[in-house]
């Protein structure tokens, strides 16, 4: 891991102006309750905390035009973009502490950017149970945490679509979903439709972890910046209970460790979010330590050391 940024800056982004049920605004606080600098600091690494991002209360509307809370989650996005890029624009490697998913728009804009200033390709590991590919025509909720792949793909409103100056942000080409389970009859048509790469369930079932990280990580080198958009809900419930929309078959804690082990491999980590932790529905904080020990191996924790 030569190449992995060794200074960390930790961005608390306490809302979840995009969810379903309440609760991830608190996924910042059980994150740190649960160790994760200290834990970073123990691979080697320099963290500094820069505290939470400020933004709208939850008012709990019911759609309107096909999105809850848009202007609320415009206000969340547009400072989380400003301050991810900040931090990569001074050379630092930044994790988003959500809050839930809908954050992964101001994160990866942000990301893409300055993958656009610095002349890095950029390659998106989405880790989740869904594909988060809904538009306000597809949508079942009207939760934006259903949108964020299609909104950094250039589908949706432009207010949300313009976040960071360029539409759209990023191109399917550079994503790669993976545990995907639970994915909605029109979203489907449209992952088809934009050819996203997606390892489902299905395809880990038949190929394996490590096949699956394999295909996924391939063409990802020197010019690579990756970025890691871990949704909790990626994991087995029986192990991630924490999580407001829990999918049934997800990847086991093993085909976990080895998931987050092979990124790591590749030295080219360069951003992560993990979002989607639920306190108010966690047992005794397990969900949220279950993640830290998955981050923990992401940034090169291993049981021995290993032969290149
Ligand atoms: N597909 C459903 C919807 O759009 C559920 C989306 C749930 N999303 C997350 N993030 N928890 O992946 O409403
Ligand atoms: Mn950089
Ligand atoms: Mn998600
Ligand atoms: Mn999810």
């Amino acid at each position: 891991n030569i190449a992995m940024q060794n200074d960390i800056s930790l961005i608390g982004v306490p809302t979840d102006i995009g969810a379903g049920a309440r609760g991830a605004s608190m996924g910042p606080e059980a994150l740190r309750v649960a160790g994760l600098a200290t834990v970073l600091e123990g691979q080697g690494l320099s963290v500094v905390d820069r505290g939470n991002l400020n933004g709208p209360a939850n008012p709990w509307q019911p759609p309107a035009e096909g999105y809850r809370h848009l202007p609320e989650v415009v206000a969340w996005n547009e400072s989380l973009h400003d301050a991810v890029h900040a931090e990569l624009a001074l050379g630092r490697l930044p994790i988003v502490l959500g809050g839930d998913h809908c954050l992964g728009l101001g994160s990866i804009s942000a990301v893409a950017r300055h993958c656009r200033e610095t002349g890095k390709k950029l390659r998106v590991l989405w880790l989740d149970a869904h594909a988060d590919f809904n538009t306000a025509a597809l949508t079942p909720s009207g939760n934006i945490h259903g949108m964020p792949v299609a909104l950094l793909c250039g589908m949706g409103p432009p207010e949300l679509t313009g976040i960071g100056g360029t539409t759209p942000a990023i191109d399917a080409g550079a994503v790669r979903q993976i545990g995907i389970r639970s994915v909605d009859p029109g979203e489907k048509r449209l992952v088809h439709q934009a050819g996203l790469e997606v390892f489902d369930m299905r395809y880990i079932d038949e190929m394996g972890m490590r096949h699956t990280m394999e295909q996924a990580l391939k063409g990802v080198d020197e010019q690579t910046h990756l970025h890691v958009s871990f949704d909790v809900d990626f994991l087995d419930p029986e192990i991630a209970p924490g999580v407001g929309t829990t999918v049934l078959g997800g990847p086991t804690y093993r085909e976990a460790q080895l998931c987050m082990e092979m990124i790591a491999d590749t030295g080219r980590l360069a951003s992560l979010d993990v979002m989607e932790l639920n306190p108010a529905l966690d047992v005794r904080n397990r969900t949220a330590e279950l993640a830290v020990d998955l981050i923990e191996s992401l940034f090169g924790k291993s049981t021995l050391m290993r032969k290149k």
